[in-house]
């Protein structure tokens, strides 16, 4: 028998149906468990534990002391803390659109939550070309709700300040801090760069001094501006989909910071999926029609993100400055240049930086994955530079268009 009430301890796939057995009550005493682990991600283990008698089935997460990407990175297991309490909370702010949480344990460091397997990793959904009409909708339900209601302008400022502390994630901080606004600017030992790329990005991105005095403009407003609590990477790997649900997990990069990030992180990641289309679908029109829809679901993020959080400012907002002519339309105009810099510099970071996604990766043909990712440096560095005049959903198609044409 294992102690799994003392001693923290990184748990394999033995040890987890022990636990369940031994420490939760989800599944009955009479049930044939089987458990696997799936986790894929970069960071954490992800356990499945299924009963065979009745099909229930439970996810189990448990934070290692080190990144599973990298040992070089050790954050602290109390991160499963953050996201136990976030996902909580969130199911709150935006009830339906996150998994049900059923325990936390901050000896083990693990939760227990809701199975999502008949829901699937967006990203994989979108490199296989599906379509999800009502993504929009929901993501833009989702950051207005978690966003605008934990911010000064809808709570209460000294709740709030209470949460800025409560959240507080110093090291999942600093690997943002580090992987998006440092490394992938500057020639990095931990840079990990597709040979076929390094000239253009040793020539249009390393030796840009004005793009590097953006990115120091843009981490520290990222690193002072506390603005709401952001869900902290929220890129199509950390949402689960099916035609009619949306649900986002891994919220462990949570803590206040500046809306736009949350915002920008979800642009960018479609147009990873819009430029894995460009290269891999060979019939034209169908590669017309799967880019005109990521144009519009672009599009439509953003609009929609605007009028959801004018109504929801109108309805929820208690700050009696909230009101004053013009401050709503100053305070949205800030979020949206923020939101378009962060769709900049998550496209440049995927790409230099340690950290990539397979929607580059799987690109088989080297030409063509070099092509797809002289696109995504290209429209990250406008979006950087330019981010002032990125207002509406729009804006963002004519750019993504013509750097599209540019290649
Ligand atoms: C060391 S973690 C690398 C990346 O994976 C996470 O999902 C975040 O995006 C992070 O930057
Ligand atoms: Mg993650």
């Amino acid at each position: 028998m294992r102690d799994f009430t003392t001693t923290y301890f990184t748990m394999n796939e033995k040890d987890m149906l022990e636990y369940v057995r031994t420490r939760l009550s989800y599944f009955s005493v009479d049930a044939e468990l089987t458990c696997q682990e799936i986790g894929d991600g970069n960071l954490n283990y992800v356990f499945r534990i299924i009963d065979t008698k009745s099909n229930k089935s439970l996810i189990v997460k448990q934070a290692g002391p080190v990144a599973r990407i990298s040992d070089e990175f050790k954050v602290s297991p109390d991160r499963n803390r953050i996201e136990s309490e976030i996902l909580t909370l969130q199911h709150e702010l935006a009830p339906g659109f996150v998994p049900k949480m059923y325990h936390y344990d901050p000896i083990m460091n693990c939760c227990a939550m809701e199975d999502l397997s008949d829901h699937e990793i967006m990203r994989t959904a979108l490199l296989k070309y599906r379509k999800f009409p009502l993504f929009a909708d929901h993501i833009t339900t989702f950051m207005v709700n978690t966003l605008l209601l934990t911010s000064d302008i809808v709570m209460g400022h000294k709740e709030k300040k209470e949460q800025v502390k409560q959240f507080t994630n110093p090291e999942l901080c600093e690997i943002t801090e580090d992987l998006v606004f440092t490394e992938p600017f500057i020639d990095h030992p931990r840079n990990d760069v597709f040979e076929g790329s390094k000239e253009f990005i040793q020539e249009n991105i390393w030796g840009d001094q004005e793009l590097l005095l953006e990115t120091a403009k843009l981490k520290f407003e990222f690193m002072t501006n506390t603005q709401s609590l952001l869900h902290g990477d929220l890129h199509t790997g950390s949402i689960f989909i099916k035609e009619d649900s949306t649900k986002v997990i891994d919220p462990e990069f949570a803590f206040y910071g500046p809306i736009g990030y949350d915002i920008g992180n979800v642009i960018a990641n479609l147009i990873f999926a819009y430029v894995h289309a460009r290269a891999t679908i060979e019939d034209e029109s169908k590669k017309t029609d799967y880019m005109t829809y990521l144009e519009e679901t672009i599009r439509d993020i953003v609009d929609l993100f605007k009028d959801k959080f004018d109504t929801a400012w109108n309805k929820k907002a208690t700050e009696p400055v909230a009101n004053y002519l013009g401050f709503k339309q100053h305070y949205l105009a800030t979020i949206l240049e923020t939101a378009a810099a962060v769709t900049g510099l998550e496209l440049c970071r995927r790409i230099i930086g340690i950290a990539h996604v397979k929607d580059i990766t799987s690109i088989q043909d080297p030409d063509k994955r070099v092509e797809a990712e002289k696109i995504c440096l290209s429209l990250g560095k406008m979006f950087i530079l330019e981010r002032a005049w990125v207002k509406n959903g729009e804006d963002y198609v004519k750019v993504i268009r013509e750097f599209e044409q540019l290649f």
